[in-house]
């Protein structure tokens, strides 16, 4: 962290700009920034290494230099593995969300995993979700069982392309800030997660 002043800026202007680009190709969904993953993924390790990253940003003309990428590459590699897993991808690329849509996040997360294990699972959702599978038209319909209904709500909100069977917090955050990006007013982000998974009323602060 020698010569502080000017090195993080200079890492903010770059990732903003490489999220700018990777952004304007869609709405910034989950879905949108894994394709883009998989893209300058050459070698299909599920890892993006220093020389992926480099052509990819060449291919974009985005003008960074050497030097540029390795400091883009750090910033993503927060394990200092050598190697950009999906989750060091995400983190950097997912629309920004303000504290307060964070917040109705977590606590929709909290609620949905009922286990409190950290992971929404199956067996949280029979618990909390079955109600809202019920009025699924693919339930209603008989097309699904409610298992299925569930499993297909589970893995939408899962990493796109390998879903486990379970959705960890960071996860669920991903998946949002990608639906958070399309809706441009926070109280009305607020009132549909809250509708949405029947959450009590936001609290206000008075301060
Ligand atoms: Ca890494
Ligand atoms: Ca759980
Ligand atoms: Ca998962």
């Amino acid at each position: 962290m020698y010569k502080r002043y000017s090195m993080d800026d200079r890492r903010r202007e770059l990732m903003a700009k490489l999220r700018g680009q990777c952004l304007t190709r869609g709405c910034g969904g989950i879905k949108h920034i894994s394709t883009a993953f998989r893209k300058m993924d050459l070698d299909y390790s599920k890892r993006i290494c220093i020389n992926e990253l480099a052509d990819a940003v060449h291919k974009e003309n985005l003008g960074f230099s050497n030097d540029d990428i390795k400091l883009l590459f750090d910033v993503f590699d927060g394990d200092k593995n050598g190697g950009i897993d999906f989750c060091e991808f995400m983190l950097q690329l997912r629309p920004p969300m303000s504290e307060s849509r964070v917040s109705v996040v977590n606590e929709a997360f909290d609620k949905l995993d009922v286990n409190k294990d950290g992971e929404i699972r199956m067996d949280d959702l029979q618990v909390v979700y079955a109600a809202n599978a019920r009025r699924h038209p693919k339930y209603l319909s008989g097309e699904w069982t409610e298992e299925d209904t569930l499993r297909h709500f589970l893995d939408s909100i899962d990493t796109p392309g390998c879903p486990d069977g379970k959705v960890t917090r960071e996860e669920f955050l991903n998946y949002y800030a990608g639906v958070s990006a399309t809706v441009d007013d926070d109280c009305y982000f607020d009132l549909v997660m809250r509708s949405c998974y029947n959450l009590p009323p936001r609290k206000t602060t008075n301060s």
